[in-house]
């Protein structure tokens, strides 16, 4: 990989971003952002790319090798604001040697914020409170009704025990939670929770499955109905992570044959969910739009993080955060 020289390079930012880190940009590159309400399709983001030496990417673009091509061969660098990079083919990029960079770290805290948040939503009924409240149903104090489970005590199952995993367990033993875990790889520290030997024992135990693993090819389809009947009907699934982890189809059944009792979903397959999804009419189900990491902290330091690993690749240098370093040629 080197660097750039003659005519300034172009960096497609494909949504609008932190206008100081746009104006970073530009201190060496042409920066084109496309501030449209939607994002691209993928045709525009093909006509948009083309000739661009990097892409500043995000969730809602699908970087494949149509894309790539279409960039043509300047295309050096995607950097992607977020750490999942699902939607980058990081092997067609790796075949044309382009780097693909991520923003791992700088949302960890955040996002587990949020996770756990989301399971506090699900064991107290606080989305479905509220629009009991909004519709004027709230008449008087019920000592039965709106009854939720136990946080504290109660057992935590975490699918994907990275990063953003072990950040919830640190909350979750916090607030008195027993921890078990599934993972790929044994984490450095962790916690002292309990690592279970199969997915089908962390269901069966848990009081709230979380999920907090990469969607790859392993984990497309991880929570059907197989996985969902094992869980208790008092328990509760929390997705923060990505939608097509869970089956949505099985999902709904579950919810509405009572085989488990709530969903705090963060994503969805598909993203955004049709509202005349039996999803978005069900009490049980807390439904939000991808905001794991939506804190004004987190989402600045994804900007500066994603331009720091454009810059970087253009000027010919690895960059901080780059996840096929070893396929790439850097002669
Ligand atoms: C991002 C996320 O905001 O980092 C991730 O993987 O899911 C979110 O935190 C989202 O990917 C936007 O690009």
């Amino acid at each position: 990989m080197t660097s750039i020289t003659g005519s300034r390079p172009k960096i497609l930012v494909t949504r609008r971003q932190f206008q100081d880190q746009v104006d970073r940009l530009n201190e060496v590159s042409d920066a084109l952002v496309l501030d449209r309400p939607a994002p691209a399709t993928p045709n525009e983001l093909q006509v948009a790319a083309t000739g661009a030496h990097g892409i500043f990417a995000h969730i809602t673009d699908t970087i494949d090798a149509a894309a790539m091509d279409a960039a043509g061969p300047n295309l050096k660098v995607i950097a992607e604001f977020g750490v999942g990079y699902d939607n980058i083919d990081v092997d067609a990029a790796s075949e044309r040697n382009i780097v693909v960079a991520n923003t791992p770290g700088v949302l960890t805290e955040a996002a587990a914020d949020f996770g756990f948040t989301m399971i506090q939503t699900a064991g107290r009924r606080i989305a479905e409170s509220d629009r009991f409240v909004r519709r004027g149903d709230w008449k008087w104090f019920e000592p039965l009704d709106l009854l939720g489970v136990d946080i504290y005590g109660s057992t935590l199952g975490i699918v994907g025990f990275g990063r953003i995993g072990s950040a919830v367990a640190r909350r979750a033993l916090g607030s008195g939670m027993n921890v078990i875990y599934v993972t790929r790889s044994q984490p450095e520290d962790d916690l002292g929770c309990e690592r279970v030997g199969t997915l089908n024992e962390l269901l069966e135990r848990s009081d709230f499955v979380t999920l907090h693993c990469p969607l790859t090819q392993e984990t497309n389809g991880l929570i059907g109905t197989e996985e969902l009947k094992r869980m208790k009907p008092e328990a509760s699934l929390i997705n923060t992570a990505r939608g097509p982890i869970v089956n949505t189809d099985a999902l709904t059944a579950a919810l509405r044959d009572g085989e488990i009792a709530y969903a705090a979903l963060d994503v969805t397959d598909p993203e955004p969910i049709p509202t005349d999804h039996p999803l978005v009419k069900m009490e049980n189900v807390t439904l939000v739009p991808h905001i794991a990491s939506a804190t004004i902290g987190a989402r600045r330091k994804m900007s500066e993080m994603t331009v720091d690993n454009i810059l970087a690749t253009i000027a010919g240098k690895l960059p901080p955060n780059c996840v096929n370093a070893d396929r790439i040629n850097w002669g």
